[in-house]
């Protein structure tokens, strides 16, 4: 049994606690607390000195008899007897509440019994009703402190990244152990391969008859910082920009039931597993079994699907959101590919806020073999972009006809992304939305109104007879700005009833839909439309993270305005 020092630590700060809660000597509490930072700094693996050489523990400072014959169990057995019985002694939540910084085991304990409250979110909310400072041993002042600390847990609790900024990472560190001798397969699964736009650590599967090469190798990477685990069949090491990645090695013969089991969601799992239990069968990340005897090939997902008589289901659907119902009645989407897009609807150039000029976005556009291109610069009312008034886009106008005169199978089409104002009116005057081709509205200011009043505003926006697309509709930033709260429904059903698109932005930062709000759109008879809003030639490649987005909100081709040839694409905008 493989178990690194911060676990071994994290077990002894956990039995601590449990003693306190217990009433138990103070000097065995300290006794563990200090232990637990002994163990955690010492720089050599105590559980490969607990097999090899047990006696020499006691011989570290601040570990006696006990916490040296902790060790060895920990290290033989992987658990601890004495955590799981006084763990069971206690409340579930209490146990929970007991982490939440500056409450600790007592006081932990003395919400339960006064307020009866068992868990962090009830705290919170006991908290906020202002019935925590009544409780003896508590006050305003500590009300505040556990307001801030649990503020604090859920942010670092959500440390998550950009998907898009790990995919080279991710990609080099796939190419890198696939050349190990004996590799024949490895995959990046969990979130990143359902195509999240946020991943809280990457999960690493290879397929290789011996694993100690391939966590050799993985452990060698150039980019590991530190090692977080390591032993047998997988390891787990922090990348230098903290990112943690797992990497889990299995034999050929049951790579497709660990690439399954490791790409989740675990909700997936959860369901797919309940499927076999019916079945009479148990599925793993090894494989289907009956009893002890393999039952099924599961050298790939096909193989495991297969044995439950579904197709195999695309990643980006397996949330356990209606999937295996679609694949039973043989009804999964066809999934809207990257190939199917032919042009770009959001783009920005130096007329306004972008990097690149008109000229130089259209060449760029061009060599990625589009059909048409949009130049969607800024309106004035967003003012640090240096968005364009009514006369500015006149003149673009006739650059883009000079432009167009003189291109073969790209077509620049005039537009504009236009700000919504707070009331819900456009930040250009009518004449010049009819001038333009692609009429884009968005907002830029006034996040926070009260839900009806922005959905009012955002009805209005929408219903504007020239809006043609509503872009990026939450306006989130993920990790600067929430969604804005409003009534989807009514604003799709709003989209709906005037032909307005509504779009998925490809900027890692907005993703704005994602896919539930995506998917959401599309039941309500809505159009999407995939757009990069490059500011720069090299962000015309956003348009793949976009496309990621729809993926995972069920969309299909025929489902994406800009997957229409131009002529086409011109006729429903128009209408
Ligand atoms: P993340 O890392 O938070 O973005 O999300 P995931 O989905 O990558 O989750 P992660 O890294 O904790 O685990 C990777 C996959 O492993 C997960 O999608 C499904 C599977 N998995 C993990 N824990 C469990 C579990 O307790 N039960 C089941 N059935 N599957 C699990
Ligand atoms: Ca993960
Ligand atoms: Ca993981
Ligand atoms: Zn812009």
């Amino acid at each position: 049994m493989a178990i690194t020092n911060a676990e071994i630590a994290r077990r002894f700060l956990e039995l601590a606690d449990l003693l306190e809660l217990e009433g138990a000597n103070p000097f065995r509490v300290r006794a563990y607390r200090n232990g637990a930072r002994i163990v955690a700094d010492h720089p050599e693996r105590l559980d490969r000195i607990a097999r090899r050489d047990p006696e020499a523990l006691k011989e570290l400072p601040g570990i006696g008899d006990d916490l040296a014959a902790k060790i060895v169990e920990l290290a033989l057995t992987g658990r601890l007897d004495l955590l799981a019985r006084l763990g069971a002694a206690v409340p579930p939540g209490v146990a929970e509440l007991m982490r939440v910084p500056g409450l600790g085991p007592r006081r932990a304990r003395r919400l339960h019994e006064t307020l009866s409250i068992g868990s962090v979110k009830q705290l919170e909310r006991a908290l906020r009703a202002g019935k925590v400072r009544d409780v003896p041993g508590f006050g305003e002042r500590t009300e505040a402190k556990l307001l801030e600390a649990i503020a604090a847990r859920e942010s670092e609790g959500e440390r998550r990244m950009l998907r898009p900024s790990v995919v080279t990472l991710a990609e080099h560190m796939v190419a890198a152990l696939a050349r190990v001798p004996g590799v024949e397969a490895c995959d990046v699964a969990g979130s990143f391969r359902r195509g999240r736009d946020t991943v809280g650590d990457l999960d690493l599967v290879a397929a290789a008859p011996d694993d100690a090469p391939v966590i050799d190798a993985f452990l060698a990477l150039p980019q590991v910082a530190q090692v977080v685990a390591s032993g047998g069949t997988k390891a787990t090491v922090r990348m230098g920009n903290g990112l943690q990645v797992d990497l889990r090695v299995v034999s050929p013969e049951s790579y497709g039931a660990a690439l399954l089991y490791f790409t989740g969601s675990k909700t997936h799992n959860i369901a797919l597993r309940r499927r076999a239990q019916l079945r009479g069968l148990r599925l793993n990340e090894y494989g289907l079994r009956r009893g002890d005897a393999v039952i099924a090939a599961a050298r790939t997902e096909e193989d495991v699907y297969a044995a439950f008589d579904m197709p195999w289901i695309p990643p980006e659907l397996r949330e356990d959101a209606g999937e295996f119902d679609a694949a039973e009645r043989g009804a999964l989407p066809r999934l809207v590919e990257l190939s199917d897009i032919r042009g770009d609807l959001q783009t920005h150039t130096t007329d306004s806020d972008g990097r690149h000029d008109l000229e130089t976005m259209a060449s760029a556009a061009d060599a990625l073999g589009y059909e048409y291109l949009a130049v969607t610069d800024h309106t004035p009312a967003v003012r640090v972009t240096g968005g364009m008034d009514a006369a500015g886009f006149r003149k673009q106008a006739k650059r883009i006809d000079r432009l167009n005169a003189t291109l073969k199978r790209l077509r620049v089409l005039k537009g504009a992304e236009v700000d919504i104002h707070a009331d819900g009116s456009l930040d250009l005057p009518d004449d010049a939305l009819a001038a333009l081709d692609v009429v884009l509205v968005t907002f830029h200011s006034h996040f926070t109104l009260p839900a009806r009043e922005q959905t009012r505003r955002l009805v209005r926006a929408v219903s504007h007879p020239r809006a043609m697309i509503f872009g990026h509709p939450t306006g989130r930033r993920i990790g600067h700005r929430p969604p804005a709260a409003y009534d989807l429904a009514t604003v799709a059903a709003a989209c709906a009833d005037h032909g307005v698109a509504m779009e998925i932005d490809g900027q890692p930062e907005r993703m704005d839909m994602d896919e539930l709000l995506a998917r959401q759109a599309l039941q309500a008879g809505v159009k999407l439309v995939i757009s990069s809003d490059a500011h720069a030639t090299g962000e015309l490649a956003f348009m793949r993270w976009g496309v990621t987005q729809a993926r995972r909100g069920w969309a299909e081709a025929r489902d994406v305005l800009n997957a229409l040839p131009l002529n086409e694409l011109l006729r429903t905008l128009a209408r």
